[in-house]
């Protein structure tokens, strides 16, 4: 496995590419142009400048991480193939500088979904946090909450661009009639158009698992548990389309069993992001340490199920815990540097003596 770090860029991340180098084993960094709007093109000369930076520190940028896909696509509007032009000479343009993989989403209007953003864990820390009772019909309350807080804090989040958020209503008023057998369709759509795209460049598309994995607020969700990944590589089955497997996104939903599904698609899966969660017996869940006996997802038996399929992928920590003096403000929900280091020694830990008792087996 190649370990990776997101870095949301340049002025638009506290944490610097100098703070990154200082994790043990970090070999790439996984970034994104978070200034465009989905079904923009990215050009040549913007993609050079994130490479020549990430190379001056000796990171590769194979993993993009997302081409987020226009709302077009999604809803299968005829002026969707204008956006899938688009998307393709990206991809394009993406394998000139060495791309690997693009992870991408395809979930409708939202991206991933919280009630509360700085929840306190217990021990002085503050994690991401979800509480189901207040994400079901309003989408307005939890909308003004997230939009609020990037106000404040003059902050965007990816998949939250204020420019579609000013158009809430609109958004579902288009996506009323698109349910889940459309969705699907129009993500077939999606992928046999780009796939020769992918062959010709070898850039694999990874999905991006539906977080959280159920519908809300009546919007379909459709990478929610092992059968729908079945039926998503089976829907096209091309070498190229391959799963960003987020082991926190499935596992919201306790019984998805994630190790198991790295098993059995290991060959399709292009990029694994490892985050843990602790489950509240009335349905919430709460983010956590990368520390399998700090949550409910079975980090342990997800990592053995990676190295025992030899997996040669990309691997990211993603969410982590704010951490000594992380706090609203001076930290990205979710991607502070000092829980996503840990959790970097913590896998990197476990893959090692893998890896050795492995050696002394054989
Ligand atoms: C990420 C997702 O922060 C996260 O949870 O894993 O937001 C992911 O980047 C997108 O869904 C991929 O398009
Ligand atoms: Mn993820």
């Amino acid at each position: 496995m190649q370990m990776t770090f997101r870095w949301y860029g340049d002025g638009n991340d506290k944490i610097t590419l100098s703070d990154i180098k200082q994790i043990p084993g970090v070999t790439g960094i996984v970034w994104a142009l978070h200034d465009k709007m989905p079904g923009e093109v990215w050009h040549e000369e913007e993609i050079a400048k994130v490479q020549s930076q990430c190379a001056e520190y000796g990171f590769n940028i194979d993993v993009v991480e997302s081409v987020n896909v226009h709302d077009d696509i999604k809803i299968g509007l005829p002026s969707r193939d204008k956006y899938i032009e688009n998307y393709k000479t990206t991809i394009k343009n993406l394998a000139k500088f060495g791309v690997k993989v693009i992870c991408y989403n395809f979930m409708p209007i939202f991206d991933w979904t919280r009630s509360n953003l700085f929840r306190p864990v217990g021990d002085g820390s503050t994690a991401l946090f979800y509480e189901k009772g207040m994400i079901q019909e309003d989408y307005k309350a939890m909308a003004k909450y997230i939009l609020d807080f990037t106000e404040k804090y003059n902050m965007s989040f990816p998949g939250w661009e204020p420019e579609r958020m000013a158009k809430l209503d609109e958004l579902f008023k288009a996506y009323e009639g698109v349910d889940h057998e459309k969705l699907w369709a129009n993500l077939k759509y999606f992928l046999e158009a780009i796939m020769p795209t992918c062959e010709e460049t070898g850039i694999k598309m990874a999905i991006h698992m539906d977080d959280p994995p159920w519908d809300i607020f009546g919007l379909p969700r459709l990478l929610v548990d092992e059968p729908s990944i079945d039926r998503f590589l089976k829907m096209v089955d091309h070498p190229c389309n391959c799963l960003t497997l987020c082991s926190g996104s499935l596992n919201a939903n306790p019984d998805n069993n994630v190790a198991e599904i790295v098993r059995k698609h290991c060959d399709r899966i292009a990029f694994a992001h490892i985050r843990n969660v602790k489950h509240f017996p009335n349905g919430d869940f709460s983010e956590a340490s990368h520390r399998d006996c700090d949550g409910d997802t079975r980090i342990l038996d997800i990592l053995k199920a990676y190295h025992d399929n030899n997996y040669q992928g990309y691997i990211r920590p993603d969410h982590g815990r704010h951490l000594w003096g992380e706090k609203a403000g001076t930290v990205r929900p979710g991607y502070g540097l000092y829980d996503r280091a840990l959790g970097i020694m913590y896998m990197l830990g476990v893959w090692d003596m893998l890896d050795k008792l492995k050696g002394d087996n054989k």
